[in-house]
């Protein structure tokens, strides 16, 4: 066993590095000690150690865009400063052929994935998403189609009379290859209840990405942080996660959603720190030893935050977007027209010490690493 830094005085924190350094699991009740004790170096090795044997020093990125096809939205979760109700003149919503057209303006660009998820439509059925996927594959075979948080899942396929499986099937044969992680907020009941009681329950969010890894359909699980969650509901949060990913290896990327306070009812709380991002990244680095990859999602973190993030745990900062996502600007995101060139992503991994390894939807290498920024 390697010797540990003499500056770990505390005997809980030694007893959880010695188990980081032995690759063994860490349980929710250290999770919450290191969200309490540990200062941000200590994290930062622990995090860093562990990032390494998952992805060794690459940073991924992948090129994509976003089709959000409504913010309509029938629930009204108090942290959303994106639904806007129909008849608002902020509202929009596409039809399919709309989105087709959105698909073409991709058409000379090395784009490999899209990224379709909104508001839940109060009259959009099950048959206008798989006509959506079914338009988009006709057109571009090859383009990774991730789309449909299990909100909406779960939304258009109740309103179905299908039973998941079923309705995820229909999806799947239309196009549907993976789901976003979106809609998981925090699982505690009470937490949720208040935040966001009217949509999904946690225990329906799990649900329809097991059966959806028991189809063959990978996923993102995502956690929303920094509101009125203690330690102990972001730790819980990730111990159901990471049941469920020893259950069916399905969960591609754990992204860590930060708060953000514009334009929303809970903006009276503020928002956490740079240093609370750091921390959670690293926390969730260390406990999630079952996920390969921990995104930061560059248009709500902003550039800088989510390269120090690389130092922290995480490994991917999704994709180029090409200005083509709303979500986190209306919540007040510091980039209001979010779009970064390959060259940009690049430039920022490798200053930050990382090699920039363009990826595909799952994960896999597009060219060789670090090729596409010289
Ligand atoms: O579920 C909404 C979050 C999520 C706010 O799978 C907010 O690759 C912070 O899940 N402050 C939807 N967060 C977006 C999402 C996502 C994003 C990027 C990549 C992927 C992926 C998934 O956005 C919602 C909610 O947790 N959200 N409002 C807000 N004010
Ligand atoms: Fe609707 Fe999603 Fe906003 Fe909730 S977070 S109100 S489900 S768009």
């Amino acid at each position: 066993m390697k010797q540990l830094p003499e500056y770990i005085r505390d005997n809980d924190l030694k007893l959880i590095a010695e188990k980081v350094s032995a690759g063994e699991r860490i349980s929710a009740e250290e999770a919450i000690t290191l969200y309490k004790k540990a200062d941000l170096p200590l994290l930062g090795v622990m995090a860093g150690y562990n990032r390494r044997k998952f992805n060794g020093n690459y940073a991924y990125y992948n090129k994509n865009f976003h089709i959000e096809p409504t913010n309509k939205c029938v629930f009204n979760c108090l942290f959303c400063s994106y639904h806007k109700p129909d008849n608002d003149p902020e509202s929009w919503e596409y039809t399919p052929e709309q989105m087709l057209e959105i698909v073409k303006s991709f058409d000379n660009k090395d784009v490999t994935e899209v990224h379709i998820t909104g508001g839940v439509h109060p009259s959009h059925d099950i048959n206008y998403y798989a006509g959506v996927l079914k338009m988009i594959k006709k057109h571009r075979p090859s383009l990774h189609v991730k789309a449909y948080s299990a909100v909406e899942l779960d939304f258009m396929i109740t309103r179905a009379g299908m039973t998941i499986e079923k309705g995820l099937s229909y999806l799947k044969e239309c196009g549907l290859d993976s789901i976003p992680g979106g809609g998981a907020e925090i699982f505690d009941d009470e937490v949720r209840k208040y935040i966001c009681g009217e949509k999904a329950t946690a225990e329906r969010y799990l649900e329809i990405h097991e059966k959806a890894h028991n189809l063959g359909i990978p996923s993102n699980a995502t956690m929303l942080y920094g509101h009125i969650e203690t330690f102990s509901h972001r730790a819980g949060h990730m111990q159901q996660l990471r049941d469920l990913q020893d259950r069916t290896g399905g969960f591609n990327a754990f992204i860590p959603l930060k708060y953000k306070k514009a334009n929303n009812s809970m903006s009276f709380l503020g928002e956490i720190s740079l240093t609370g991002d750091l921390r959670n990244y690293a926390v969730a680095r260390i406990f999630l030893d079952n996920i390969a990859h921990i995104k930061a999602y560059w248009p709500m973190t902003g550039r800088d935050a989510a390269t120090i993030s690389l130092s922290f745990g995480t490994d991917d900062l999704d994709g180029t977007i090409e200005d083509t996502t709303r979500i986190y600007s209306m919540a007040g995101a510091p980039d209001q027209n979010p779009s970064m060139t390959t060259e940009e992503i690049c430039k920022l991994i490798r200053d930050a010490g990382y090699v920039a390894v363009e990826r595909d939807s799952t994960y896999n290498p597009v060219g060789r690493p670090g090729d596409a920024c010289h």
